[in-house]
């Protein structure tokens, strides 16, 4: 991979959940020592802080289908501004959070440089919620159908366009737990979900050798959104909702090697770490090792 210079941006943000602790990811993925590793690997970096985000004590939740809908829409444009100035800078925007509400803001700051965007969507879960089908109200359950532009308008028009990526360019991988709207979705858009099932079945080789094909295909252009509820809890205990029976630690570093080696990146977001629940910071070590190897660092 050409080593293009590095911009990490913290986004401290819980409002898209339901457990406070994951607005102090940032600082545990920062603590984890990310910024002199990705130096250690000859890259050059950059920090240029944290995105500012209310406390949920200092606001109301208001709609509860959409908890903190107006909040969520603010932090998500101004970080869509910021990833946005560090493309135009030549540069790779590597995100820390933060509740995956944030990859609305992400993606809208990324994909706008794109003609066709592909979109890896590591996570337990889905996010193909909206305020209709979610159970819980939390966006975070959404941002992937806000990104390929369904549910709440005010979302899925944050920096003025929509939709900004498209089902055929998307991949979730490490999937265990749907719910009933985000089948039905799965299935009217076509998107390509490696369940569980078949990283168990085909191994995480496959899966990825597949996954590269589709989100690389006729794009110009990849991000990399990974929820760490996509390990398995054992390996990442320090996530708001761990579901059992995931990716385990080897698994996901074979992922973010082959990542690598493809050289297709053009962003990521390292998200839902939530230092409260975790244990002595292992989820937060967890991401800066991932980051070692999507950046290319190797045993031998
Ligand atoms: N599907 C559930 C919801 O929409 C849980 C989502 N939780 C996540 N997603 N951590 O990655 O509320
Ligand atoms: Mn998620
Ligand atoms: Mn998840
Ligand atoms: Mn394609």
């Amino acid at each position: 991979m050409e080593k293009k210079p590095i911009s990490i941006i913290g986004m401290p943000m819980d409002l898209g959940q339901g457990r406070r602790g994951v607005d102090m990811g940032p600082s545990a993925i920062r603590y984890a020592s990310a910024q002199s590793l990705l130096e250690g690997l000859g890259y050059e970096v950059e920090d240029i802080g944290d995105i500012s985000v209310p406390s949920p004590e200092s606001i109301q939740i208001g709609n509860p289908k959409l908890k903190y809908l107006t909040e969520i829409k603010d932090v998500c444009e101004k970080l869509s501004e910021t990833v946005s100035s560090v493309v135009e800078r030549k540069r790779f925007p590597l995100v820390f959070g933060g509740d995956h509400s944030m990859a609305i803001g992400t993606i809208a700051g990324v994909a706008k440089h794109y003609n066709n965007m592909g979109l890896i969507w590591f996570d337990a879960h889905g996010d193909l919620n909206t305020g209709k089908t979610s159970p819980s109200g939390n966006i975070h359950g959404m941002s992937l159908a806000i990104s390929l532009g369904i549910g709440d308008p005010d979302l899925v028009n944050i920096s003025g366009y929509a939709p900004k990526v498209r089902p055929e360019n998307t991949v979730i991988i490490g999937a265990r737990e749907l719910d009933p709207g985000e089948k039905e979705l799965i299935a009217q858009l076509g998107i390509k979900v490696f369940t569980m099932h078949e990283i168990d079945r085909l191994g995480m080789a496959r899966v990825m050798d597949e996954a590269i094909g589709i989100v690389s295909h006729d794009t110009d252009g990849v991000h990399l959104s990974l929820d760490l509820d996509g390990l398995d809890p054992k390996d990442a205990p320090g996530v708001g909702t761990p579901v059992p029976g995931g990716i385990t630690y080897r698994e996901s570093h074979l992922a973010m090697e082959m990542l690598a080696e493809a050289g297709i990146l053009t962003s990521a977001e390292f998200v839902e770490v939530n230092p409260i629940l975790d244990r002595e910071n292992q989820t937060a070590k967890v991401a800066v090792a991932l980051m070692g190897s999507v950046f290319g660092q190797k045993v031998l």
